[in-house]
């Protein structure tokens, strides 16, 4: 498999500088933790490594060091497509450096070959109660794929540290090649009547994707390619990230591991928030027959934080600038869609939210994150069952935590403990800081 060889052939050198920097500077401090942080919920702790992706507050994420008009401008794209080949990104993620046409169709073309769930996963799904939320049968439909674990056999057989990483990829590569069909089957099972849709063969991973969902012009595919890449990563702090990099790290393998990040990304705090931000902006159309004006969306806006709700897609636990997911998805709708009601909608809370939020005086950031728009996006291409777009930041999401769950083993990564103290220990410690 050439993205294993390479993945090895990469591999000894960094090993090596994390070696060096623990051997030679293990005990530089890079950080400190007040009472604060701990009791909010770790914000700011700098206690995670990843080199896939890094988010500075002030600019966003960077993938494997580049921005996002970097990433989209420099992977190879599908003949005709707008937007790079999905499998052009897992190969950055994975080895570091842009791919080459040729490398990304040996990606492609792995997935291809994996791409199949097996029947038992269908029955699973089946099995389910009719109004089960999309989200647990996703998770549901991975935790079942864990009887095909490479790495749990291999680990049961008997493997050494340094090939952990292998089995890992092997799992990595076949999850992240039957998620089209996996999430296509649940849109089919709750919302078409459950008919199976086999994969759209001769397209990519995103155009398979879409064309499975039933969706297959052009810029419903590119549209697909796009959504998955912008949700793919947020470093490994993010909620989704760390449960899936937590539950990985006790050496579950990545179903298991994934799985738990799902169950994470399922919160109305986290991956959720695109459905509710979209859910707000019908529920705004359908108060005002229409795009109201800026003063109306103005005391609306104060009405819900009145009312003690937060306004989906605003704000975010690290970003101080609006995130630059939800600009290529503006930039994206502003090209294909700019009559679209809801989108029209969208741009004006984009204006006067952020000014609401400034006023209140709460948040932090009072800009858009990603899920202020992607919601707006899929509804105008035809997927209008919002609750199932967690699902697609899901199956987003995975390309990154599998890369990062396939180098952490590389790194031998050990089990995540942090250590916890009491209420009284904490006051102690304050009382003494103060001298008092
Ligand atoms: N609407 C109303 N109030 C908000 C707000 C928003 N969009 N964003 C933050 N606030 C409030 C918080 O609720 C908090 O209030 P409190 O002091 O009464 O508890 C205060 O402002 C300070 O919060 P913060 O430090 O700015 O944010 P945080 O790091 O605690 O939380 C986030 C970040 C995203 C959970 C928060 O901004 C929020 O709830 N946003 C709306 C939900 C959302 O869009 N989530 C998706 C985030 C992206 C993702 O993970 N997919």
């Amino acid at each position: 498999m050439p993205i294993k060889k390479k993945l090895a052939a990469v591999l000894p050198e960094w090993r090596e500088r994390v070696a060096k920097l623990l051997k030679e500077s293990g005990d530089v401090v890079i950080g400190e933790v007040t009472i604060s942080q701990a009791f909010h919920g770790m914000r700011d702790v700098k206690a995670l490594v990843t080199d896939i992706s890094y988010v500075d507050p002030n600019e966003g994420i960077r993938f494997r060091g580049y921005t996002i008009p970097e990433v989209l401008a420099n992977l190879p794209k599908p003949a005709g497509a707008e937007m790079p080949y999905v499998g052009g990104l897992y190969y950055l993620f994975l080895i570091g450096e842009f791919p080459t046409e040729a490398d990304v169709i040996e990606v492609e073309n792995e997935w291809k070959r994996r791409g199949e769930i097996p029947e038992f996963v269908i029955d699973v799904l089946q099995a389910m109660p009719p109004d089960a939320h999309p989200m647990m049968l996703f998770s549901s439909a991975i935790l079942a794929l864990q009887t095909g674990s490479v790495f749990a056999r291999r680990y049961q057989e008997g493997m050494t540290k340094d090939e952990y990483w292998e089995p890992m990829l092997e799992d990595s590569l076949n999850l992240t090649a039957k998620l089209p069909a996996i999430a296509a089957y649940i849109y089919s099972l709750k919302y078409r009547g459950g008919k199976f849709v086999p994969a759209c063969d001769e397209l990519d991973w995103g155009g398979n994707f879409a064309c499975m969902l039933g969706l297959s012009s052009q810029e419903y595919m590119d549209l697909t390619r796009l959504h998955a890449i912008l949700h793919s990563d947020h470093e490994s702090g993010n909620a989704s990230a760390h449960a899936t990099h937590l539950a990985a790290s006790t050496l579950s393998d990545i179903y298991y591991a994934y799985s738990a990040g799902l169950n994470s990304l399922a919160g109305p705090l986290h991956g959720l928030a695109n459905q509710e931000a979209l859910g707000w902006l019908l529920d705004v159309h359908q108060k005002f027959g229409g795009v109201p004006s800026e003063d109306k969306l103005y005391h609306y806006a104060w009405d819900k934080l009145k009312a003690g709700q937060v306004i989906p897609g605003y704000g975010h636990a690290v970003l101080r600038i609006p995130d630059p997911r939800f600009t290529a998805q503006y930039e994206y709708a502003l090209k294909h869609m700019p009559d679209d009601e809801i989108f029209q909608i969208a741009r004006l809370v984009r204006k006067v939210v952020p000014e609401v939020l400034i006023e209140q005086g709460k948040a932090k950031n009072p800009a858009p994150n990603v899920d202020a728009i992607s919601g707006t996006l899929q509804y105008h291409y035809g997927i209008r069952e919002f609750d199932f777009y967690t699902v697609l930041f899901g199956v987003g999401r995975a390309l990154g935590v599998t890369a990062n769950a396939v180098w952490a083993r590389a790194l031998g990564q050990p089990l995540e403990r942090p250590k916890s103290l009491t209420i009284p220990m904490l006051e102690e410690i304050a009382r003494k800081a103060k001298g008092s």
